[in-house]
């Protein structure tokens, strides 16, 4: 047993460190409407690596029903179909996270006693967003940047569902705003479509995107 510090918690402590839980919502488990593979495993290991950081945010995908990123606001097309709207190509999914329903509430089975922020994204009709800093305009920005750097926070931490959408974007867009990142690649699980998490795993190296693991996070 690792002893407790004064403030009750294992571990080292980094006032500069924060954890970004990416989407772990019911609609986005095994069970939901836009089920990720084996979902829930990330669930026991994101509750045993919470303890080891002073700071910790939950995203949630919170999408109003008429959403452009539901294919059935799309008259004949299917989920998973791709379409070009004004700010680029759109993946078309089942409907899900849906404001206020229970598939767009945190899993259950998650430890958010010490949440510090949640942040909503792909709240606008219009506009889908992956990343929970900068919405696919490219324009919206959440209130994520701003929370982190008022906490003079330097390095973030990624992990949660998907790994090759809303954990990878988050992740990229964190890179880009200056933050040091790593994804916790055994916290996260991806859709994998079309090759996409060897994908997005290029993008991260280009950005200086360290993956790491449970084990060494815990360790650090
Ligand atoms: C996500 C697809 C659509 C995610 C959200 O959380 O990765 N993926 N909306
Ligand atoms: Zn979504």
């Amino acid at each position: 047993m690792k002893s407790l510090n004064s403030l009750g918690y294992g571990g080292k402590m980094n006032e500069k460190q924060a954890l970004i839980v990416v989407d772990v919502q019911n609609d986005f488990l095994e069970t939901g409407a836009l089920p990720v593979p084996y979902a829930s495993e990330v669930i026991p290991v994101i509750n045993r690596i919470i303890p080891e950081f002073r700071h910790i945010v939950f995203t949630q995908d919170w999408h109003p029903k008429g959403h452009i990123s539901f294919a059935d606001n799309h008259p004949g097309k299917r989920p998973y179909e791709a379409i070009t709207l004004n700010y680029g190509e759109q993946i078309l999914w089942p409907t899900h996270c849906v404001q206020k329903t229970l598939g767009a509430q945190l899993a259950e089975k998650l430890d958010i006693s010490k949440a510090a922020l949640f942040v909503k994204k792909g709240t606008q009709e219009k506009v889908d967003s992956y990343s929970a800093f900068l919405e696919a305009d490219r324009q919206t920005r959440t209130i994520l940047e701003n929370w982190l750097r008022k906490q003079a926070i330097e390095e973030v931490f990624v992990c949660g569902l998907a790994t090759d959408f809303c954990v990878s974007w988050t992740a990229l867009d964190a890179a880009n705003a200056g933050f040091k990142v790593t994804v916790i690649e055994d916290a996260s699980r991806g859709i994998n479509a079309n090759n996409s998490i060897a994908k997005a795993k290029e993008q991260w190296q280009k950005a200086g995107i360290v993956i790491s693991n449970s084990e060494s996070v815990i360790g650090r």
